[in-house]
């Protein structure tokens, strides 16, 4: 694979499609700057923003990209977890992800087991990833494609009134964005040094 990627660089670059420094810059972003950091914030801002948080569901491509970080996302779309239903995303077909809001996919997300079992047995899945959910919520899946990617609202944990933006992001994991997780509860990153 990485073989026919050089080849397929030194191609487009001789033929003067691409240009080489301009592919590193994009590299760079994905390993450095963009990742699920960003998605962080935006969960965090939605607990913290009621009317954000309406804009992001109503359309998270728009609200997203008013915030002006370095990915702009261009077909997102954002689920909310609440106790009667909880999203979970995959791409059955291939590895499809939100990549401008969560950065590079984890290799599990690409892997085919994950992809076929998602949907066929996601209660599994999520206890394989350590979560236990009611027997009474729903379990949603969605079905990311070229044109459509999916990020997950958690829940907002219980003991954190009052928390900033910045401090609400620390909770939010990435899996709990692609609906293999759960935010953090408070203690357990009462140990980690305070940004
Ligand atoms: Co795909």
């Amino acid at each position: 694979m990485q073989l026919r990627v050089r080849a397929l660089e030194s191609i487009l670059t001789e033929k003067g499609y691409v240009d080489p420094e301009a592919l590193d810059f994009i590299i760079e972003a994905y390993e450095t700057r963009i990742g699920p950091h960003i998605g962080a914030r935006i969960v965090a801002k939605a607990w913290a923003d009621p009317q954000f948080k309406q804009r992001l569901i109503a359309d998270a491509t728009a609200a997203v990209g008013a915030l002006g970080f370095a990915g702009r996302p261009t077909h997102l779309i954002a689920v909310e977890n609440t106790p009667k239903r909880h999203n979970m995303i995959v791409c059955t077909l291939c590895s499809c992800y939100p990549w401008e809001v969560l950065g590079l996919p984890p290799v599990w997300y690409k892997s085919s087991p994950y992809r076929s079992r998602a949907v066929i047995d996601p209660r599994g899945v999520l206890a394989e990833f350590g979560v236990r959910l009611p027997a009474e919520t729903e379990i949603r899946v969605w079905d990311s494609t070229a044109e459509t990617r999916f990020i997950v609202v958690p829940m907002r944990p219980a003991g954190t009134p009052g928390w900033s933006e910045e401090k609400l992001a620390r909770l939010v994991t990435r899996n709990a964005m692609v609906g293999t997780g759960l935010a953090l509860a408070p203690a357990e990153i009462a140990g980690e040094a305070a940004t």
